[in-house]
């Protein structure tokens, strides 16, 4: 006996077939039995016992419509204050990225104002970007503090996503981003700011239950892969995982050290090279995509998706949402750049919002794929085809989630 069964659906399980790592795994008239907010049941229709009645405490009808998985946003910066839209005006003005970082600008600025605004006007514009994801169909997130940089902004950011996890019920993962950038009170003493870190930032905030997972930031303008180690060495004292932002703007080699810290991830990569591949593939680390970066820097170095797929690396797409390089509030819009600007195809583009995005969240055992035992997460669509997801931009045809077993619709 079912608590809720769904009939009447077309599924994209995501469940690659047998013997592969592709495919939507499509179940045309299909049927969800959902008990205590578990997949119960899943397959065709016809062959669950008649009457339908029977099986469950409610029958619901999906009209035919689209089901898939419900999306994952695996890398996001969503806690924040402040908005860079100026500094995008004197982008386009001529003045680049690097000389707005220089003037006292670009992360800086989000930097002082996270640390003017209050923890509950932070709580409530993180709320609505979250909010506008989720009615996209995105039930899963990943929050990465970074814009507090001293140990009471980054405990301001981490307990805005700890709240909205346990208030309002988002499923979130927490991660510490204190390696970010050199918050300015730390000029030209980047080793006493990872100290910090290491010493007091981290410890503190783990103790403090408000981290699940630790990042930093592999880059010339960020932090060396030497630096980067000492917070590794850390997070793995204190039982974290780790991932990190690596080869977005040069090859410092962070997807190998990565891997040697078996990551969850490695995020951007535009310039990763094989041996970082390889290294990748061996640690089971995930590729995690973000063309909304590539896009809005109007970057030119593509990331390695052929050597990626053919060394059987698993890719994930995400936003990136943060105010700097990546202001985007639709998971739906970077899998049509995933596939425009990437070359990805529009199947590998969704396992990359679903299955693989749960693999970089370590989720993999509980989301990502429809089937037996995993959490009854999904979304419904209003398409002809999971394909439209990625085809059509600009546009967004969810109807509802099931989130643990709970229907969530976005009428009106
Ligand atoms: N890579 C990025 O693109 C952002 N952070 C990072 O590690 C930049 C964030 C910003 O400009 O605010
Ligand atoms: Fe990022």
């Amino acid at each position: 006996m079912f608590d809720t069964l769904w009939k009447n659906l077309h599924i994209a399980t995501m469940l690659p077939a047998a013997g592969q790592d592709t495919g939507y795994g499509i179940i045309n008239n299909a049927a969800v039995g959902i008990k205590d907010g578990r997949i119960a049941w899943i397959g065709a229709a016809q062959e669950l016992a008649l009457p339908h009645e029977n099986l469950a405490e409610y029958v619901l009808d999906g009209e035919g419509k689209w089901v898939t998985p419900g999306l994952i946003d695996c890398h996001t910066h969503l806690a924040y204050a402040g908005s860079r839209a100026q500094e995008f005006e004197q982008r386009l003005e001529g003045v680049s990225y690097e000389d707005i970082a220089r003037a006292g600008g670009g992360i800086a600025s989000t930097v002082r104002s996270v640390r003017e605004t209050s923890e509950d006007k932070i709580f409530d514009q993180t709320l609505f970007r979250l909010l506008t994801l989720f009615r996209q169909g995105v039930t899963s997130f990943e929050i990465k503090s970074g814009y507090g940089l001293d140990l009471e902004s980054e405990r301001k950011l981490l307990r805005v996503a700890t709240r909205l996890r346990d208030d309002y019920g988002f499923r979130l993962q927490r991660t510490f981003l204190g390696a970010h950038a050199l918050p300015s009170e730390y000029k030209d003493r980047a080793d006493d700011y990872i100290d910090l870190i290491c010493e007091t930032m981290l410890p503190t905030l783990a103790a403090e239950g408000l981290v699940d997972t630790v990042d930093a930031f592999c880059e010339h303008i960020a932090f060396s892969a030497g630096q980067v180690q000492r917070v590794f060495d850390k997070a793995r004292a204190l039982n974290l995982p780790v991932k990190l932002h690596a080869e977005q703007l040069s090859n410092l080699h962070g997807a190998r050290l990565a891997a040697q810290y078996q990551a969850l991830s490695a995020d951007h990569l535009e310039y990763l090279d094989e041996d970082g591949i390889k290294a990748m593939k061996d640690s089971g680390t995930v590729a995690v995509l973000l063309p909304g970066a590539f896009y809005f820097l109007r970057e030119k170095q593509l990331p390695p998706v052929d050597l990626l797929r053919r060394h059987g690396v698993p890719m994930a797409i995400a936003t990136d949402h943060n105010p700097g390089t990546s202001p985007c509030l639709s998971l739906l819009l970077m899998l049509n750049m995933a596939c425009t600007l990437f070359r990805l195809t529009p199947e590998e583009a969704l396992a990359g919002a679903t299955r693989n995005a749960a693999r970089a969240l370590g989720w993999q055992d509980n989301l990502g794929t429809l089937e037996i035992g995993k959490a009854a997460d999904f979304v419904l669509w209003d398409i002809s085809h999971p394909r439209d997801l990625c085809y059509v931009f600009g546009h967004n045809p969810a109807i509802g989630v099931v989130k643990d077993g709970e229907w969530h619709g976005f009428a009106g």
